[in-house]
């Protein structure tokens, strides 16, 4: 006699949220990048990129977003930095799109205002599917370790622009240059981690009164 098929009985209480992570492989002729992000994690990272000082950056980025964070790159750094630093922005941005998938749950908005002793910066974005950078950060010098500053901004435009965010960076007052870069990350950090968090008030629908995140206003 044929036994009946196991009947699997839905669980009420079983609605844990599925873990957000992504992968994301980018190669061209100039770099060659490998990321893996996890939305919902602890802020873990191994990070190389070649560039001591975006590696510093990234780990920061991660640390305090409590994103989960792995990053490879290797790229053409016999010419310049441009190219591995403009890459891993796009790479990571589009690990954190893909990782959010519809939006559906987010808080959507982030702020942060960080300190860095004499430093302050002021990051707020919208992660509304609608890519866009205000950069107003200015430096004083022109390379910090073996990157040259002008690149910061490279970076978080190219992020913004795969992360579909709105992005505004502004350094309201600093010195140090370090300082300066630093409190940018982490503020990108901390709003970051405000923005994709799900809020559980609204777990289930997308943030927005067109029931759908993207495309015009
Ligand atoms: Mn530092």
């Amino acid at each position: 006699m044929n036994k009946p098929p196991a009947v699997k009985r839905k669980s009420a209480v079983a609605q844990i949220a599925p873990i957000r992570s992504a992968e994301v492989e980018r190669s061209t002729k100039e770099t060659s990048i490998a990321v893996r992000v996890n939305l919902d994690g602890t802020g873990d990272y191994d990070v190389s990129t070649g560039i001591g000082f975006l590696d510093h950056m990234l780990e920061q980025l991660a640390r305090h977003s409590l994103i989960d964070l792995r990053v490879r790159a290797s790229g053409d750094l016999h010419i310049d930095g441009h190219h591995t630093t403009e890459d891993t922005g796009i790479a990571l941005g589009e690990a954190v799109s893909k990782a959010l998938g519809d939006r559906t749950g987010i808080r959507r908005y982030g702020a942060a205002v960080i300190p860095m002793d004499e430093t302050l910066t002021r990051v707020t974005l919208d992660a509304s599917n609608r890519p866009y950078l205000i950069w107003k950060v200015a430096f004083t010098r022109a390379k910090l370790g073996e990157m040259d500053t002008e690149l910061f901004k490279e970076w978080f435009g190219a992020f913004a622009q795969a992360a579909g965010i709105t992005l505004h960076v502004e350094n309201v007052y600093g010195e140090n240059n370090h300082h300066i870069i630093e409190s940018c990350f982490k503020g990108l950090a901390r709003a970051l981690r405000q923005a994709v968090e799900i809020d559980p008030r609204k777990a289930d629908a997308v943030p927005s009164t067109k029931g759908v995140l993207g495309g015009s206003l």
